[in-house]
């Protein structure tokens, strides 16, 4: 059991009251550390020592703080073992992931923004004969990164990196639920002497210490991931002070297979689309559409592969797939599939909590679960779940694949499967998603933005989209004499 800290000020501390709470193992049930409850007085002191740091840091030359962010991204890499383990720990996925896919790229999202800041440029306008305008990039002051808990170092480092690296200085608020890997992260930042202030990272709870942090007047911008009813909250509480935001918030997106795809490159995708990390990524594809030409073959298809996905224990190599994040999390999930029950939708496989053994015994498992024959506008087919449960839904054409696709009040991310390039483009450009994939899912490339529309939210995130939301542009016109 740990004691983990805020890091405020350079300095790994308790919260100011003192008070804790505990966080648990999602694939055992055991306790695994005491986590500060922190509340307004910590978030003010975290501010404070943001706002102190800044002139210094915003007066770094760029490759200065290139150097920064790469020696955190070393540490991190130096100590890859022990973050995977951490996350693994933390939200129940598999450790396998955790090591390939969550920590490599939260190196990478410090690498890429550290070097993207030093190839950041502006605009210049001329008024030939009579004038010139150019275009500063200045950091805002202190910003606020809000994270989940999905992919809890790898969001956060999408956030904080492009932050730091265009000069501002940061207050992190991680997920109650994975508070593990941003101490981790706070620990090296401090046994590197990072200049203190510059980050800091405050533990604690949505409602308290994730309130006080939108709410206080001094944070210029507000970068937050999480769910789409905390985001309107986030966005009402911005607007008091003109806050800058962006918010990556659910998805329901839709994959989309036509009868002209690469049947069994199709049939993978949808897999790992619907349940890479237990479904319990904002990107995943939980409705899958089908063609209805192809519908049986591809269904029986899709059944026997996700009957093959292994449950269970995170540190075993061979799981697939791991626990769900939290209590909580797990009774929304199964009530999902209740309700899919009860609107009468056929279970095609899972459907149920897996009993794991051992260490695992009483871990929050859920069998990886596809249902079809249910209505396109019922809840199951329009409301995040935001676990491993994915539906069919047959479709008769384009124009009908398209319409499904679109009748969610999300708007994230889609995939579709089809050789006709003519109408991979015609269908994507008709897609109401930020993100389209097209014969891939999850194919990422750190300069392109990603973000939603509709209630998925507001704003980009990567690559240049993330350097301008962190700098404020300023027109100088300069009259010639
Ligand atoms: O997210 P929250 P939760 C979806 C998913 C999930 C649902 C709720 O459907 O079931 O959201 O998940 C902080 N002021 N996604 O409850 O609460 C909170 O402490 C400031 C989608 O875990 O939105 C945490 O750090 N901050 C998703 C962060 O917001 C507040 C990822 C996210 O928590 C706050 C996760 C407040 N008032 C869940 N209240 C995605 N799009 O990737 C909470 N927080």
């Amino acid at each position: 059991m740990q004691q983990l800290q805020n890091y405020i000020g350079g300095r790994l501390l308790p919260a100011a009251s003192g008070r804790t709470f505990e966080v648990f193992e999602p694939a055992t049930g055991g306790l695994l550390g005491a986590v500060p409850d922190s509340d307004a007085a910590d978030v003010a002191a975290a501010v404070t020592a943001g706002a102190a740091a800044w002139p210094a840091w915003r007066g770094l030359t760029a490759e200065e703080r290139r150097q920064w962010l790469n020696r955190i991204a070393d540490g991190i890499e130096q100590r890859a073992a022990a973050f995977a383990r951490a996350e693994s720990d933390d939200t129940g996925k598999p450790l396998k992931l955790a090591a390939s896919l969550d920590i490599p790229r939260a190196v990478a999202n410090f690498r890429f923004f550290a070097d993207a800041a030093t190839q950041f440029a502006t605009e210049a306008h001329a008024m030939p004969g009579t004038a010139i305008n150019y275009t500063l990039r200045q950091p805002l002051g202190v910003v606020a990164c809000i994270s989940p808990w999905n992919l809890p170092l790898y969001l956060l480092s999408w956030k904080v990196a492009p932050a730091l690296a265009t000069g501002n200085t940061v207050v992190a608020k991680p997920s109650e639920f994975t508070p593990l890997t941003a101490h981790l992260l706070a620990q090296l930042c401090a046994e590197i002497a990072l200049p203190a202030g510059v980050l800091n990272i405050v533990q604690g709870l949505g409602a308290r210490a994730g309130q006080a942090l939108i709410e206080h007047p001094a944070v210029r911008a507000i970068s937050f991931t999480g769910g789409t009813t905390t985001g309107r909250a986030i966005a009402a509480a911005a607007a008091q002070d003109f806050k800058r935001v962006t918010l990556e918030l659910g998805g329901k997106n839709a994959t989309l297979v036509f009868a002209d795809c690469d049947f069994d490159a199709a049939v993978a995708g949808c897999v790992r689309a619907a349940f890479t990390n237990q479904g319990e990524i904002c990107l995943c594809g939980s409705r899958i559409l089908i063609e209805a030409s192809i519908y049986e073959r591809f269904r029986d298809a899709l059944v026997a592969k996700v009957r093959a996905l292994k449950v269970g224990d995170p540190l075993d190599a061979a799981s697939d797939q791991g626990a769900i994040v939290s209590q909580p999390h797990l009774q929304k999930v199964l009530g999902a599939i209740e309700e899919a029950r009860r609107l009468k939708g056929r279970i095609l496989c899972g459907g149920e909590r897996v009993q794991a053994s051992g260490r695992c015994a009483n871990g929050w498992f859920v069998a990886p679960t596809l249902v079809d024959g249910l209505p396109a506008d019922c809840a199951v087919n329009q409301e995040e779940i935001f676990g491993p449960v994915a539906t069919l839904v047959p479709f008769a054409g384009e124009a009908e694949a398209l319409q499904l696709a679109n009748s969610t009040r999300f708007g994230l991310a889609a995939s579709l499967w089809s050789r006709d390039v003519a109408r991979c483009h015609r269908v994507a450009e008709e897609l109401q998603a930020g993100v389209v994939w097209i014969n891939t899912w999850l194919m990422r490339d750190l300069r392109t933005p990603i973000g939603g529309v509709k209630h998925s939210g507001l704003g980009r995130e990567g690559g240049l989209e993330a350097l301008r939301f962190f700098t404020e542009p300023k027109n100088v016109c300069v009259k010639y004499a």
